[in-house]
């Protein structure tokens, strides 16, 4: 199988793990109960409101929802924003800290035995920020989305908790990236027939978790979905990336999980043969009663949610129109909306929302629902999306351990009075 094959992730799966006996596989997938009860300590630190310096921007209320090294976005700060949502309100996602990089002395390596010559960790091919810079450049709309976002709903919704940072809807964003495509830099580092995975990984700091020190941030992902529609971007929204966003260069791999768009790229090892970290063994895997016990495939795209711009429990006034917002996006089929139905009466009734179509190429659909509530009381909002298949987000998801994908109906309170 070449790599050119590998770009459905089952079949990328299967053959990966041609070469690993399951009993490796449970090896490589073990001590997930202690990393769990790691990340529910990780929470608690949150709730104690401690925020570590780990964020360099500011992180203003009114705009974000705080989560020990992690931030997300309030979605009623997007009500009035245009189609992007602007980098000083972009969800931030640090497993340690956002690193303080010059981008003068940096370097892009790569190395492995999927390039010519099979350079050397030691002796890699390099490209400097200028080097990327001169490349042919390409511009891209897509969100990144943490595979957890919404986990908070598995608690209030399911009555089943999942560990790890308690994401309302806000882990995710939408911006225009400008990069190098990886398939150039692939391409002229001396990319061979052969290669398979390429393996990225982050200048932050080593994680450490449990006591266990899991390296530096890093996921596989396989040559074809690198070379299909991965950016390495160094702009964000028409600036540098800011740093917390992965300054100077990040991956962007649309559609698929937010772990897989590396930040503050250091080295990417290009192999013949598959690669593994924690990132795709013991993490974002779904584990649990309806997955094997290896856990499924690794995650790749996200799947379809919706959200309104309005604060949870947000106070409406009686008899009058509201005119309600929200924006619906899908990593799965093609990636795109195709409809989304709004319940004013926590699903007994819907009617169609109205959508707001851009462009082809928009990461997410926008859309209004006019709502004039007639008596005052607590009312339970619902936004349902349909995908290009024609599958539409169910009431409920089957649990998973660690709380990944989302994507039922989100039950958003309000008061009228
Ligand atoms: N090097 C590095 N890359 C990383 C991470 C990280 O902690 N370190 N977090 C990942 C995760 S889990 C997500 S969801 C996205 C978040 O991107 P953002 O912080 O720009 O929103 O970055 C990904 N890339
Ligand atoms: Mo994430």
């Amino acid at each position: 199988m070449s790599h050119r094959d590998l770009t459905d992730e089952a079949a990328y799966d299967r053959q990966r793990l041609a070469g690993l006996s399951r009993r490796a596989l449970l090896r490589l997938t073990a001590g997930l109960g202690a990393a769990a009860a790691l990340s529910a300590t990780a929470g608690g630190l949150a709730v104690a409101g401690e925020r570590q310096a780990t964020i360099v921007k500011p992180l203003p209320p009114e705009l974000f929802i705080p989560h020990g090294t992690n931030a997300e976005m309030r979605w009623e700060a997007m009500r009035g924003q245009g189609h992007l949502v602007p980098n000083d309100r972009f969800f931030v996602r640090n497993h340690t800290g956002t690193p303080r990089i010059d981008a003068h002395t940096w370097r892009l390596r790569l190395f492995g035995t999927g390039l010519h010559g099979t350079p050397t960790r030691d002796r890699p091919v390099e490209f400097s920020y200028e080097d990327l810079l001169g490349m042919p450049a390409e511009t891209t709309t897509a969100f990144v989305e943490c595979a957890g976002n919404g986990r908070s709903f598995y608690g209030s919704q399911q009555g089943t908790p999942a560990p790890g940072t308690p994401w309302t809807l806000g882990g995710v964003g939408v911006a225009r990236w400008r990069g190098v495509r990886l398939a150039t830099v692939l391409e002229r580092a001396g990319l061979t027939e052969a290669a398979v995975d390429v393996l990225p990984s982050g200048l932050d700091p080593e994680f450490v978790e449990g006591g266990a020190n899991l390296g530096r941030v890093r996921r596989p992902l396989p040559v074809a979905k690198a070379l299909r529609d991965t950016l390495l971007a160094y702009e964000m929204n028409g600036e540098p990336l800011p740093p917390d966003h992965g300054f100077p260069v990040r991956l962007i791999v649309p559609s698929w999980t937010g772990i897989s768009s590396i930040k503050w790229v250091g080295e990417i090892e290009v192999a013949d043969r598959p690669l593994f970290s924690p990132w795709n063994t013991q993490f974002y895997r779904l584990f649990g009663p309806s997955y094997p016990q290896e856990g499924s495939a690794p995650l790749t795209n996200q799947v379809t949610k919706s959200a309104f711009e309005l604060p949870s429990e947000a106070r409406l006034a009686v008899g009058r129109t509201h005119l309600l917002t929200g924006r619906s996006w899908s990593g799965a089929g093609v990636g795109r909306v195709r409809g989304v139905r709004i319940s004013v009466d926590g699903g007994a009734s819907w009617r169609p929302a109205h959508p707001r179509r851009l462009s082809r190429d928009q990461a997410w659909l926008p859309w209004s629902f006019a709502w004039r509530p007639e008596r005052s009381g607590a009312y339970t909002l619902l936004a349902a999306a349909s995908d290009s298949t024609g599958a539409t987000q169910p009431r409920e998801v089957p649990f998973n351990r660690f709380g990944y994908l989302f994507g039922a109906v989100v039950r958003h309170p309000v008061m009228v009075g």
